[in-house]
């Protein structure tokens, strides 16, 4: 904003908190929070959710333009907007998903995917499939993304190696954490393409081999 359009301007329901626990000095409106804990997740690793026990909950002005928090989920949630970057939700969990059955296994390939049943009470922002060829692989280990809410989704992954058991498992992940589907253990196919060379011709007495010769 500018300097003129912020004359009058007042600034409440803010939160006002010394770490030493000390009462903040200075006057405030009366919808400030003054030296109250604001009980954030683990500020120390950047996570400023809010604890069930926060004062911010609901402590926050109404602002109609604004319908959603840091983690995309809308707000007002709870019936009242909450100070801070984050709406509290209570109970949420990472998301529930299943692995789909592998199919359309070949050399190189097959087709997997999920079904995300349960976005555990946040919106889920990524879900795929990771694999590798030891159990319960991670996304950690190789995995491709295939969009992201609930429901179920197709992912066929490609460039595998031939003869070769992979374990997949779908993924999902809110702001809770990643939730993860069950394992499904799979083989690729061996190639069956002949490699024996036959001659479809030969060569026969009195007929010369003319070199092939390229033209510039
Ligand atoms: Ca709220």
């Amino acid at each position: 904003m500018d300097a003129a359009s912020s004359l009058g301007l007042q600034v409440s329901n803010n939160y006002i908190y010394n770490e030493d626990g000390s009462t903040p000095r200075g006057t405030h409106y009366p919808y400030d929070l003054w030296g109250l804990s604001p009980a954030f997740i683990n500020p120390a690793a950047g996570d400023y959710h809010l604890k069930s026990t926060s004062a911010c909950i609901n402590a926050g002005m109404t602002v109609p333009e604004i319908t959603d928090d840091f983690d995309g989920q809308p707000r007002p949630n709870g019936g009242a907007y909450d100070i801070g970057a984050y709406e509290f939700r209570s109970q949420i969990s990472p998301p529930t998903v299943t692995t789909s059955a592998v199919t359309a296994i070949s050399m190189t390939g097959a087709t997997s995917g999920g079904d995300v049943v349960s976005d555990g009470g946040a919106a889920v922002t990524e879900r795929g499939i990771c694999w590798r060829t030891t159990a319960n692989p991670t996304i950690s280990n190789s995995h491709i993304r295939a969009s992201s809410g609930t429901g179920s989704f197709t992912v066929k992954l490609v460039g595998l190696s031939q003869r070769t058991t992979y374990h997949v498992r779908a993924y999902a992940i809110n702001a809770s954490g990643i939730g993860y589907g069950n394992d499904i253990p799979f083989t690729t196919s061996r190639d069956t393409t002949s490699r024996a060379v036959t001659t479809s011709s030969r060569i026969k007495k009195g007929e010369k081999i003319v070199p092939r010769t390229t033209i510039k």
